[in-house]
Parts: structure tokens; C-alpha cells; sequence
């Protein structure tokens, strides 16, 4: 079947929105790290409005640090692919121009530096993953063991990591007496633009202090908080789609409707004048906190419990009154402790979430959102939980999705399928649970372990009494037994 490519875009059926702008005359403002499909289907979309809207100043060169997967499916299509859009109904498909080019990092770092350091480039993004920024998940503190961020302490010829490659280009604008780009962190980390500027700010300085200066004084990593379910592309949605279009699109990323981006306004250098979806504030942290609680927290319970109980997608799971009674709980849980944004609702933004986990046709992966837990649990679960225990406040609903995680870490499902935890610290954890006999040893374990659980939560009485409780439940009458014992309180 023909791919998609410029050539093709005109043989797409009517009803496909495609890029309305000359993509020849468009120039590279934004340089992204990390082009997996939440780029493709969130900034790529934001930036592309930019450029429809008239300003050429903000086609995107992009970066994969890692794999030649998304360049070997975009390059060929000319750096265009489908963004599919589907409420639960029926499904909207826009084709976006504006990826110009994709570099696989490793096999050509001077490539990236060389557009990250171009005067035209203003921006760069990062979605790099949580794990990504080779940051202590429970201090924020660069991991100094980590061998790719060891090597990139000794030299930064070539590059190994995304503060690597920040730190590298940012020298190179320097001494060409250029103005630093603003990067941008996408990810759901805590304060990520705060955690970003100190990993770099900290890499810089063990290679040039002058140069960490000049950054602390002339860059900005603004804060972010981004937010669209964007679920794993599968072979049935690239097949479901050719058959629609009569094109092939090896590149496509499915998506919700709902799509948020929350930027601090602190740009060290130009930006587009952004359209739809984003919010140009003074404070992110309220909205931050709010999604990765609310959102992100019951995300990772239902993907827990839900993994466990051999559930596939999230609306399946939401499927079993049980575990809707379980994200209530979580909610009204998570929810005491925020300080939400007077323009945010609680109670409709906790409707409208629920309603967004419901729509069934994104088909959202329980085990694609149980990955890297041990990187997500300290500001999904573990940050509401610590403010709840100092309030002298219950935390059952959290502490039976923190059991759920313990659990998923054995590496067996309920049903005795045995699959593979796709953690960083998925060593780490095995062992703890290899030592431990009983389920007060398994909990007492996984609590010592200080990158994901801060001294003074493991010793909490109350949080360990909990897990002991409801990790025992899952043991023995697995995570659907779990959640039907537990009662909202
Ligand atoms: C999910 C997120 O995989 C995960 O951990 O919780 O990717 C989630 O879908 C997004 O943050 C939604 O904005």
C-alpha cells in the first residue's frame, strides 16, 4: 500500500485535516528530545497551530536518545504522521507537518548539537520519561551512579543523556555568543522545569562553573504540566487506519480530545503566540499537583490492581464497580491535599477524568502505565499519602494502590502469568522481595529503599500497618478480592 509522504498528502480522503502551510518555507525554532507518541500527539500538535496560524518559526527537529524506531517510520513519510483523534464515538484524523527531521541521538550526536546550538532555535522540549532525567525520584538529586550520566560527567563529546545534550549545546551557544534556548520539560515529574534546571545546572558546573553561571542567569526552564492520554500505537491501529485513509501511516499516534499544557510564563527567548490548549500562567505547581495526583494516581491504581487481575485497558477495569468505588476513595484521598487553581473545579474535573478513563476506544494499556513505577509512585501516591499521614489523616485507598504496586513487582499476575517488570529498579526490587519471607518482611523491604520512599514515610507506623494489611488481601485473594473488602470510608 503507498505510505503516507508529502507526495501522497493530496490522495488522503477529504475528511483529513493536513497541514495548510508551505512546510518548504517553514524554518526549526524548537528542537525536541525524545520523540516517542506523547510528543507526536501534544507539543508537535500545539507547535503545528503555531505554524498554521502563519509563524514559520516553529517546525520541530526531533531526537530519539535511544532507538531508530520512530525515525525509520517518520523519514520515509517525510516527518508526517496522523494524529487520530477518538472521543468514545467517533474518530477525527489531522495530519501533522510539523517534524521536519528525525535524528537517532547515538548515531549522530554532532547532528543534534548542531541544530540544538542553530541561532534559529529557541526552544527545546524534552519528553524524556521520568527516568530520563537520571534524577533520585525520591530527593530530585542527580543519580552520580548512573553510568550514562558518569560518562557524560567525564565528557560531553558524545553525549549520553538529555542533560547531557542540554549542557553540551548550551556551551556551544555560549561560546558563539548566543542567547541560551528555553528548554522546556514535558514530563510528569514534580517542579520539572525546577528539577531540570538543577540537573544541568549541576552537570555544567562539574565542566565549567562560568558556564553554569551564565546559564543560572540567562536560561529558563519554565515549569510544565502536560496532559493528554496518549495510548501506545498497536499494529490493529495502523491497519484500522490504512484501510480508512487507502494510505499507510507507520507513524500514526491515537489520542483523547482533551489536551492541556500549563507553561510557566518564563521564556529566556522568543515563543509563538500559542493557540488552543494552552495556558500561559505564573504558577504551575497547583495544576501540576492536581494532575499527577488526581489523573496520574488513579492511573497507576487502576493499572496495579488492574494488571494484576488480568485486565487489559483501563475502561476495562473501571468496568468492575469495585475498583470505581477504589479511584472515589483515591480522589477524595488525594484531593485534601491540594491547593487547586481557582479556575479548577475539583469535583467537575474529577467527573470529566473519570469520563476521560471510560472512552473505550483508546484502548489504554493497564501495563503501559504500570511501567517505571518506582519512578512515578513518590509524586503519584507517595507525596498525598506523607500530607495525609501528617494531618493525622486515613490513607486506605492510596496504601492499597502502593500493596497493588508491591505485588506487580513479583512479577506474577493473579492468574499465575508470569511477565516482566519494566522498571529501573526492577533488580532492585526483586531482590528485596527475594530476601523477605512473609508479607511483613516483603513490606518492611521495599520500604528500605530510599530513592522511592523517604526515611520518614517508610517509618510511619500507620502507612507500613496499611501496606502490611492490604498486601496480605492481594496475596491471598489477589487484587479483585482486595478491592471488594475495601470500603469507602
Ligand atoms: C500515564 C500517563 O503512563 C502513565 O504513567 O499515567 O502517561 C498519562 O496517560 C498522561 O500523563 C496523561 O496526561
Amino acid at each position: 500500500m503507498t505510505r503516507l509522504s508529502a507526495a501522497t498528502l493530496a490522495d488522503l480522503p477529504a475528511d483529513v485535516l493536513r497541514p495548510g502551510y508551505d512546510r518548504v518555507a517553514v524554518k526549526t525554532g524548537v528542537v525536541h528530545l525524545g520523540i516517542g507518541a506523547f510528543h507526536r500527539a501534544h507539543q508537535a500538535v500545539v507547535f503545528d497551530d503555531a505554524l498554521a496560524a502563519g509563524d514559520r518559526r516553529w517546525g520541530i527537529v526531533a531526537a530519539s536518545l535511544r532507538s531508530p524506531a520512530v525515525r525509520d517510520h517518520m523519514v520515509p513519510q517525510d516527518c508526517l504522521y496522523t494524529l487520530l483523534v477518538r472521543d468514545g464515538a467517533g474518530e477525527a484524523a489531522r495530519v501533522i507537518g510539523a517534524v521536519q527531521d528525525v535524528i537517532v541521538a547515538p548515531e549522530d550526536p554532532e547532528a543534534l548539537l548542531a541544530v540544538m546550538a542553530a541561532p534559529d532555535t529557541h526552544i527545546v522540549t524534552l519528553t524524556v520519561t521520568e527516568k530520563g532525567y537520571k534524577l533520585d525520584p525520591a530527593t530530585g538529586a542527580l543519580i552520580e551512579g548512573d553510568a550514562q550520566l558518569a560518562a557524560d560527567i567525564v565528557s560531553l563529546d558524545r553525549p549520553q543523556t538529555a542533560p547531557g545534550y542540554i549542557v553540551a549545546a548550551l556551551a556551544r551557544r555560549r561560546s558563539a555568543g548566543l542567547p541560551p534556548f528555553t528548554a522546556i520539560s514535558c514530563d510528569n515529574l514534580p517542579h520539572n522545569g525546577t528539577r531540570l534546571r538543577a540537573a544541568v545546572l549541576e552537570l555544567a558546573r562539574r565542566h565549567d562553573p562560568a558556564l553554569a553561571e551564565w546559564i543560572a542567569a540567562r536560561g529558563a526552564f519554565p515549569e510544565t504540566m502536560v496532559d493528554r492520554i496518549v495510548p501506545a500505537t498497536t499494529a490493529e491501529d495502523i491497519a484500522a487506519l490504512a484501510a480508512r485513509m487507502g494510505i499507510e501511516d507507520q507513524a500514526m499516534v491515537k489520542a483523547e480530545p482533551f489536551v492541556q499544557w500549563v507553561i510557566e510564563d518564563r521564556f529566556c527567548g522568543p515563543r509563538p503566540v500559542f493557540g488552543a490548549g494552552v495556558q500561559l500562567t505564573a504558577a504551575v505547581a497547583p495544576w501540576e499537583e492536581a494532575k499527577l495526583r488526581l489523573l496520574n494516581g488513579a492511573h497507576s491504581a487502576i493499572a496495579y490492581l488492574g494488571g494484576l487481575a488480568g485486565i487489559e485497558h483501563v475502561h476495562e477495569v473501571l468496568a468492575l464497580p469495585e475498583a470505581r468505588v477504589l479511584v472515589e476513595a483515591l480522589w477524595d484521598e488525594s484531593q485534601t491535599t491540594l491547593s487547586p487553581p481557582a479556575e479548577l473545579d475539583i469535583a467537575t474535573y474529577r467527573r470529566a477524568l473519570m469520563a476521560r478513563f471510560d472512552n473505550p476506544t483508546l484502548r489504554h494499556r493497564t501495563r503501559q502505565i504500570a511501567m517505571d513505577g518506582s519512578q512515578k509512585l513518590p509524586q503519584r501516591l507517595l507525596a498525598p499519602i506523607a500530607a495525609r499521614l501528617e494531618a493525622g489523616q486515613s490513607i486506605e485507598a492510596l496504601a492499597l494502590a502502593v500493596a497493588a504496586w508491591m505485588r506487580w513487582q513479583g512479577g506474577w499476575d493473579d492468574q499465575g502469568q508470569a511477565f516482566t517488570v519494566d522498571d529501573p529498579l526492577a533488580d532492585t526490587t526483586a531482590a528485596c522481595l527475594a530476601q523477605a519471607g512473609d508479607t511483613a518482611a516483603r513490606v518492611d523491604s521495599l520500604l528500605g529503599i530510599e530513592s522511592i520512599f523517604p526515611p520518614a514515610l517508610a517509618g510511619s507506623g500507620a502507612f507500613r500497618m496499611a501496606l502490611v494489611h492490604w498486601l496480605g488481601r492481594i496475596e491471598t485473594d489477589g487484587a479483585r478480592g482486595a478491592l471488594r473488602d475495601f470500603k469507602r470510608a
